[in-house]
């Protein structure tokens, strides 16, 4: 008998990282076999990096979890069955609920799920039935909460996010980013690489400023900092830009207020003043103040540098402040706001503004007290929200789409703080160092397995942009996608939690007119709506989600670049221009006075992304740590003699929180004074991914503090960089 394999090239896109890389999938009887960029693809032109070809490894990964798990008394892992599995997870959830209230229930949101809509939606709609008390913590404050705070400030929406206009540009200052490396980020621009190089190519600069000599700073420009000090040097960039008379006032009066305000606040800040805490000559720093005026397209860009300081809030508030008073905000090649072009987009915005900033001035944290960033709490105090006993104590955690044993501060303590869940339910690929403590591991779909449209990512494009894709695969083993896990929970719960009748009649009462909420009507809805989609017929030839992945599988061009001008239409505040002056600004600059170091600590920790990591969770891909791959510090050449350290040593690097051992690279590619240690490592070996389990590694994060004292109070951000540590070599084992 002839057996004919079917073989089926399906254009679709990576959803690891934010260029969301076009990729044609290889498909053969059912199963996905192969990655590789799509030459296609209008904008990612066949690029795509190791990561996203190496995905067909996790696919097909023989550690992935393929069936529930439920962990027994021995603490190993057994499959059961999805309705004995939820049965169960209901039951005890419900239980919990109905004793203790929406308050100890508690959700964990990792990175990946912002790379699927119908994950965010579900689980919203979902947190909206348990009731308004549930805790959600997400990846976000270890990363880009700061990034929406300053935006509320500045614009009065969080939901505005300027990205630097990397297509025009003739001055690109990075500033605590490796684009290189990470392929951006809060900007959404494959082939990054390359449109950098394109600056370069017609005359422009492209300046990396940033502790590290990094991948990214090896190919362009590269100005050294002291970690932590970008907020004086933006300061001091402001205070040359209104010495010297360098600003347009009157254009500047047209788009903001408060700019005497400003001026005063940066009027100390002299680059002579701030040379000691920036580590960076006071001509270099006039310069590039004129500089950034003087070139008509310019942009500063900040990103996980500039957020993970001390006072990240107001980092990222000054790169805009920067980038408004030197003439760059919203102007061509400068930094610009995406728009997705829905009817009534400015009154959404400012119904959307006003929720948001209202559950962020009236919801504070139990712990710490911190504002809700976009209805999220900080996940550095989630072991205290677990530990602390009183009412909205979490009792039963959910963890989707994260590991933060791993990638939030202080591990160790969140680790023996989940040991006292009541329930605790993982929703992963794998069992990670997280989900390793979870009472069931509940098995997902990966990215091809399920359809997407990049909801979050839409305005963040310097190329305004469109795709959509179906699975290409159907779910490995018995995996299901989130919004369905999520979906079955939810109706489970409604019928056993009296208080919660009303979600459930509701949702019959829809089902009766056969509206099933699913999160593809709403995005489809979305696409229809926005710019380019069809208006539900009113615009012939437009988009929606089936005409997307029907005939533009490679994805659709909406504009070549993004709209200039838009700014009054962006800000929500009335008067339409953006508010420079707010006490939470002057406040942060205030404790630029008080910062302090404890003795015994003279280094700085800071943090470095891999080509071929993701995170935790791409290090039982063999593809990715071929070459015996292992987590490293980097050094400068001069303190490691110092400390008579040599290359390859085991160093030991200790902080007021913890300490931690690994193998160092001594390089001069590093300001003096520095250290740098990769996250996401520091696998172990009980369950899960054999391959990483086998690489181990440290987990830095024993080295940040969980103290709500050390999180930063404007946005609940994890301090991560800057961290003063002690580094010693390590005894040699005798
Ligand atoms: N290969 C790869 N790509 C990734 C990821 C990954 O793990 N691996 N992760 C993805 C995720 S989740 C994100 S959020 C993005 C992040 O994207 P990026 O922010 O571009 O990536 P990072 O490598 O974190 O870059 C931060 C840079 O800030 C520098 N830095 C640290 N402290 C300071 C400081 O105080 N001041 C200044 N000026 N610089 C400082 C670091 O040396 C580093 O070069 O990357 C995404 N892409
Ligand atoms: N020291 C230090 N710590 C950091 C950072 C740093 O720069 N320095 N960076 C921070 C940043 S920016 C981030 S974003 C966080 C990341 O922190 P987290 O989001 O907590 O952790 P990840 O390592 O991204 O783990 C993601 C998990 O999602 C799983 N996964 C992958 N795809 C899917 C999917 O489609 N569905 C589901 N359900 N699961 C999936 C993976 O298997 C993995 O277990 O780390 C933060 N921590
Ligand atoms: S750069 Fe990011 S989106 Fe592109 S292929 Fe690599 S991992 Fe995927
Ligand atoms: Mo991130």
């Amino acid at each position: 008998m002839l057996l004919v394999m079917t073989r089926e090239h399906k254009p679709t896109f990576c959803r690891i990282c934010e260029p969301l890389c076009g990729m044609i999938a290889t498909v053969e009887a059912g199963r996905l076999i192969e990655l590789r960029p799509d030459r296609d693809h209008p904008v990612s032109a066949g690029f795509a990096c190791q990561k996203g070809i190496a995905f067909a490894e996790v696919v097909n990964d023989p550690d992935r979890v393929t069936t529930p798990l439920r962990r027994g008394a021995d603490g190993h892992f057994s499959p059961v069955s999805w309705d004995e599995a939820m049965t169960d997870i209901a039951r005890r959830l419900a239980a919990i609920h109905r004793a203790h209230g929406p308050g100890a229930v508690g959700w964990y949101f990792g990175n990946p799920g912002a790379f699927s809509y119908s994950h965010t939606l579900s689980l919203n709609m979902f947190m909206a039935g348990v009731g308004p008390r549930m805790h959600l913590f997400t990846a976000g404050s270890q990363d880009v909460n700061n990034r929406f705070v300053a935006s509320q400030l500045l614009y009065g929406t969080p939901l505005a996010l300027p990205v630097p206009d990397v297509l025009r540009t003739d001055l690109l200052v990075v500033i605590g980013a490796n684009p290189v490396v990470s392929h951006g980020s809060v900007l959404t621009q494959p082939r990054i690489k390359d449109r950098m190089h394109d600056i370069v190519k017609r005359g422009g600069r492209v300046l990396v400023i940033d502790p590290r000599k990094t991948e990214t700073a090896a190919q362009f420009e590269w100005l050294g900092i002291v970690p932590d000090g970008d907020a004086y040097l933006l300061l001091s960039l402001l205070q040359v830009m209104f010495a010297e008379n360098l600003a347009d006032r009157a254009s500047l009066s047209r788009q903001a207020d408060g700019v005497d305000w400003l001026s005063q606040l940066a009027r100390p800040f002299s680059p002579e003043a701030t040379a000691a805490r920036t580590g960076i000559d006071p001509d270099t720093v006039r310069n590039l103040a004129r500089d950034l005026v003087r070139t008509p397209r310019a942009a500063v860009y900040g990103r996980v540098g500039t957020s993970t300081g001390e006072n990240g809030t107001l980092t990222t508030y000054l790169l805009d402040a920067v980038n408004l008073v030197a003439g760059n905000l919203d102007a061509p090649g400068g930094a610009m706001f995406g728009r997705y072009g829905l009817p009534g987009e400015r009154w959404l915005n400012k119904a959307g503004a006003a929720l948001l900033r209202g559950v962020y001035f009236r919801r504070r944290s139990r712990i710490g007290g911190f504002p809700s960033v976009l209805g999220s709490e900080p996940a550095g105090v989630m072991a205290k929200e677990i530990t602390t006993p009183g009412r909205g104590q979490v009792k039963a955690l959910f963890v989707s789409a994260g590991n933060p044993v791993l990638s939030v501060p202080n591990g160790d303590e969140l680790e023996s703080a989940l040991a006292q869940l009541d329930l605790m339910v993982g929703i992963d690929l794998y069992v990670n160092e997280t989900l390793a403590h979870c009472d069931y591991v509940l098995p997902v779909t990966s990215m091809y397995e399920r359809d997407d449209f990049p909801l979050p990512f839409q305005t963040l494009q310097p190329t305004p942009f469109r795709q959509a894709t179906e699975a290409v695969i159907a779910p490995v083993g018995q995996a299901r996608a989130e919004w369905e896990i999520i979906d079955d929970l939810a109706q489970r719960l409604w019928r056993l939690t009296p208080g919660l009748a009303m979600q459930a009649f509701m949702r019959k009462m829809l089902g009766v007119f056969g509206v099933r909420l699913s999160p593809r009507l709403l995005v489809d809805a979305l696409i229809r709506l926005g710019e380019g989609g069809d208006r539900f017929g009113l615009r012939r030839g437009g988009l929606s989600f089936a005409r997307l992945t029907g005939s533009y599988p490679h994805g659709k061009v909406l504009a070549a670049n993004l709209r200039a001008g838009v700014l009054r239409d962006v800000v929500v505040y009335r008067g339409r221009r953006v508010r420079l002056r707010h006490d939470e600004i002057s406040g942060e600059v205030d404790k630029l006075a008080r910062r302090s170091v404890p003795d015994g600590y003279p280094m700085r920790l800071i943090g470095m992304r891999e080509a071929r990591s993701e995170n935790s969770w791409m290090h039982n891909s063999p593809l990715l740590m071929r070459g015996e791959r292992t987590q490293h510090a980097r050094m400068h050449v001069d303190d490691a003699a110092a400390a008579d350290i040599a290359d390859g040593d085991v160093v030991r690097i200790a902080s007021v929180s913890g300490e931690i051992e690994l193998p160092v690279i001594v390089t001069k590619d590093i300001v003096a004074g520095v250290v740098a240690v990769p996250h996401g490592w520091g696998h172990k070996g009980t369950a899960g991914w054999r391959l990483a389990n086998r690489a181990g590694g440290a987990n830095v994060n024993k080295l940040m503090s969980s103290h709500p004292d050390d999180i930063e109070r404007l946005a609940g951000m994890a301090r991560l960089t800057g961290v003063p540590v002690r580094v010693v070599r390590a005894e040699p084992a005798s």
